[in-house]
């Protein structure tokens, strides 16, 4: 029972990364999203819903530029996150920060960040933190495959290491760090593999196989909750769209795309679920209309919350507050 209860869980959370993010889409083509377009992790549902599954209240989350199904995974509300992604008072960060900086530090999310590698060094200060104080949370630590050639990361896996450090490293490999194919940088055959120069595990996985993700994400947050030290897990993926929401996707084959789009994590979930009588087409729909409605209200709330006061631009600026 709870088995199938964790499933239903597992694939409601890739459907509302996917509405969403489908949304944010068509939000774009429509031009009322401000700023810049998008980073859509549609295709890679399944990293973000099998990692955060398995973290526990008190663990931490830092995240990338393409975060929005990490948070959702982890918590986040529909709601004030797309009020965030439309600059209005109500988002987590007052509008401020936008789809690239969400950060909420009552649900342990210590933030998504626009520059490439910034979440590791992150991540070893909070993970150092805990086991200063002695606290019982694991950091995790999302990051793109480009990141894994910036040195940020190879400072963070070796401090980490090093203090034996309760964090895990996710590397979500899509294949591509805008527009350059990962295989065309990457000096070792797999990302993986680069955990053995810090001594710690790395593990490759399935990165559109929820489950397979699961068992992954868990073994290594229980083992660093335990004192086992930090480890890497490489989740292959693909994202469906382009680095940003305009990008024209020119540097790949409709071939290739369509290769990775016939593994889409959440079809291949389903047919398992499907398969093995754990769900059937009512529930499935019935989970589908559950997020449809929820990602409405969601719609309503943001389109009805006001922007910030004028008066408060200079809130939280270190000039202003100097003067
Ligand atoms: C330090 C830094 N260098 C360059 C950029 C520009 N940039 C933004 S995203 C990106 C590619 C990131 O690729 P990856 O880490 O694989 O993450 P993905 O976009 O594939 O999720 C680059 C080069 C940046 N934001 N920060
Ligand atoms: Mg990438």
């Amino acid at each position: 029972m709870q088995e199938k209860l964790d499933y239903i869980s597992l694939l409601t959370q890739m459907v509302r990364i996917r509405y969403f993010e489908e949304n944010l889409y068509q939000m774009y083509l429509a031009r009322t999203i401000p700023g810049m377009s998008p980073h859509l992790s549609v295709g890679q549902e399944a990293v973000a819903a099998g990692v955060c599954s398995v973290m526990k209240r008190q663990d931490y989350l830092l995240t990338t530029h393409r975060g929005h199904g990490h948070l959702l995974a982890r918590g986040a509300a529909m709601d004030r996150m797309l009020a965030e992604i439309l600059g209005k008072e109500t988002g987590y960060c007052r509008g401020r920060g936008g789809s690239m900086h969400i950060a909420d530090v009552k649900l342990n999310i210590l933030g998504a960040n626009g520059i490439v590698g910034a979440g590791l060094p992150i991540a070893v200060g909070a993970a150092l933190s805990s086991k200063t104080l002695g606290k019982d949370a694991v950091t995790v630590c999302f990051f793109g495959d480009a990141a894994n050639n910036i040195g940020t990361f190879h400072e963070s896996l070796n401090m980490a290491s090093v203090f034996k450090l309760p964090v895990v490293w996710i590397c979500e490999n899509n294949q591509y760090g805008l527009s350059t194919d990962i295989r065309s940088t990457l000096s070792c055959s797999s990302i993986a593999e680069r955990a053995a120069s810090y001594c710690m595990p790395g593990i490759q996985v399935d990165g559109n196989d929820v489950l397979a993700v699961r068992e992954a994400a868990a073994g290594a947050i229980d083992s660093a909750r335990q004192g086992g030290g930090p480890a890497l897990i490489e989740a292959l993926t693909y994202r469906w769209y382009g680095h940003g929401a305009s990008d024209n996707r020119s540097y790949r084959t409709k071939e290739e795309e369509a290769s990775w789009r016939e593994k889409c994590p959440i079809e291949r979930f389903k047919k398992k679920l499907f398969d093995e009588k754990v769900l059937a087409e009512p529930q499935s729909r019935a989970i589908e209309e559950a997020v449809r409605q929820e990602l409405d209200a969601a719609m309503t709330f943001a389109a009805e919350s006001a922007y910030p006061d004028p008066a408060t631009v200079l809130d939280n600026i270190f000039e202003a507050r100097r003067k």
